[in-house]
């Protein structure tokens, strides 16, 4: 009996929907901050009294209208299951989701879009692959590299495979800046090493890691690289082939979308190899009792229902990035960026944590004398909204013996008004616990 396929609509150059906003692409160079936080509903609220001062983008990065509209229009006139009905709702569904997944292909220059698997978010990315490679392809004795700077979503997975398969992790150290000690990172590739994986931008430290430079030392090896994007992806244009990394994965939430969506780009002749990751609806060409027989990419790893308004509002978001000038916005952060930083290296007892030559969006520090949970608290009564924490990297932590940071983070939409309100805040921080 020929097995009966549920219907998909794959003819993609078709299913995409046009630009979601007309705005033209301003190319003069000049960034015009205000007219883009009008872009962002939430900014214009207060907090405490106080006008919200969002510095927790790394965190979530605040959502445009347009993928707010783009949502509810979704949720409102096109509310279906994907790939599963013939009827005129799931189409455009499918057609809205899949026009999504051709998003993401342009936005990091994947060859395909079936090289594009959605998840829903970072962590379960890694563990995609942790499950579909690792555990395929990764035995005892075998080693993993990572570095001292990952978020604990880039070492957990990897530790589990290692006590599951008696494999070895291996750690890249850092140096007191915050930067990637290349030279010990080649000393630790050896033709047991099976799989690299990186962080491209600290979420802890801000550093920007080489990773071209590490994937091409790597290949030398016939080692694959996975790169952690949740903060590059946001702060940096991505090009995965000419980055040319075997996988490359991103929150949504961290890129002006909702959360529940993410992506997991891998090269397709991996995706191809790995088993699936979780089983059950929609990943199957056929089921019987003797045997399932897997359907191919990017279904093979989407099974169940997936998180379609979000991914849609992903969609959405890359429309946004498309609308504005991104070279522009990316050379006003790092304008921001350093005014941040030197305005706070002029308080006495501020010491930033995180001091990369090549630095992104983040900067962490600690006040003298001062719990960096206190420092988050008061700044809150303020309306200053930053994080305090390990940020998920308590090995980082542990490397500069420090508890914890208090963590300010950038996007294109912060003003250096806001900057200025952030040194206030802490200098009447040291003024209270002195
Ligand atoms: N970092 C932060 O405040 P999820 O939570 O799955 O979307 O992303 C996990 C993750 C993975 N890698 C990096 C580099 C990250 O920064 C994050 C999330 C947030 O720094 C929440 S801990």
């Amino acid at each position: 009996m020929a097995a009966v396929t549920e219907p998909t609509l794959v003819d993609v150059e078709n299913l995409v929907e046009a630009a979601l906003t007309d705005a033209p692409v301003n190319t003069s160079g000049a960034w015009d901050v205000e007219r883009v936080r009008r872009d962002f509903p939430v900014l214009s609220q207060t907090v405490n009294g106080k006008p919200l001062v969002y510095l927790d983008s790394a965190a979530s990065a605040q959502v445009p209208q347009v993928v707010i509209d783009r949502g509810s229009k979704y949720l409102g006139e096109e509310h279906s299951n994907v790939h599963r009905g013939v009827h005129y709702l799931s189409q455009r569904a499918t057609s809205a989701y899949e026009g999504a997944r051709e998003r993401v292909r342009r936005f990091i220059n994947a060859r395909e879009s079936l090289e594009c698997i959605f998840v829903r978010g970072c962590t379960e990315g890694i563990n995609l692959v942790m499950h579909g490679y690792g555990r395929k392809f990764i035995g005892e004795g075998d080693e993993i590299i990572i570095s001292a700077m990952e978020h604990h979503s880039n070492i957990v997975p990897w530790q589990m495979l290692c006590e599951e398969k008696g494999a070895r992790l291996r750690v890249i150290p850092i140096n007191d800046r915050g930067e990637l000690q290349l030279d010990e990172f080649e000393a630790l590739l050896n033709e047991r090493t099976k799989l690299v994986s990186i962080i491209h931008i600290s979420n802890a430290l801000g550093t920007i890691n080489p990773v071209k430079e590490i994937v091409a030392t790597a290949h030398k090896h016939d080692v694959p690289v996975l790169v952690d994007g949740a903060q590059g992806a946001p702060h940096l244009t991505i090009d995965v082939q000419d980055l040319d990394c075997d996988f490359y994965i991103l929150s949504g939430h961290k890129l002006f979308a909702p959360t529940g969506s993410g992506v997991v780009y891998g090269k397709r002749e991996l995706l191809e190899r790995m088993n699936p990751f979780i089983g059950g609806g929609s990943m199957i060409r056929s089921v019987t009792f003797e045997k399932t027989i897997y359907a191919g990419l990017p279904d093979k790893f989407e099974a169940g229902t997936p998180a379609i308004a979000s991914q849609i509002g992903l969609g959405a978001a890359i429309d946004y990035l498309g609308s504005i000038d991104r070279a522009a916005a990316i050379r006003y952060e790092q304008e921001l960026l350093e005014y941040a930083t030197t305005r706070l290296n002029e308080i006495e007892g501020v010491t930033i944590i995180g001091t990369a030559h090549e630095k992104a969006s983040v900067i962490s520090f600690t006040v003298d004398d001062v719990h960096p949970h206190d420092i988050g608290t008061i700044l809150d009564a303020e309306g200053i909204a930053i994080r305090a924490g390990h940020h998920c990297a308590q090995p980082v932590m542990q490397r500069f013996q420090i508890p914890a940071t208090a963590r300010a983070s950038f996007a294109f939409y912060n003003t250096r008004e806001e900057a200025d309100k952030l040194v206030a805040a802490i200098k009447r921080v040291i003024e209270v616990f002195k």
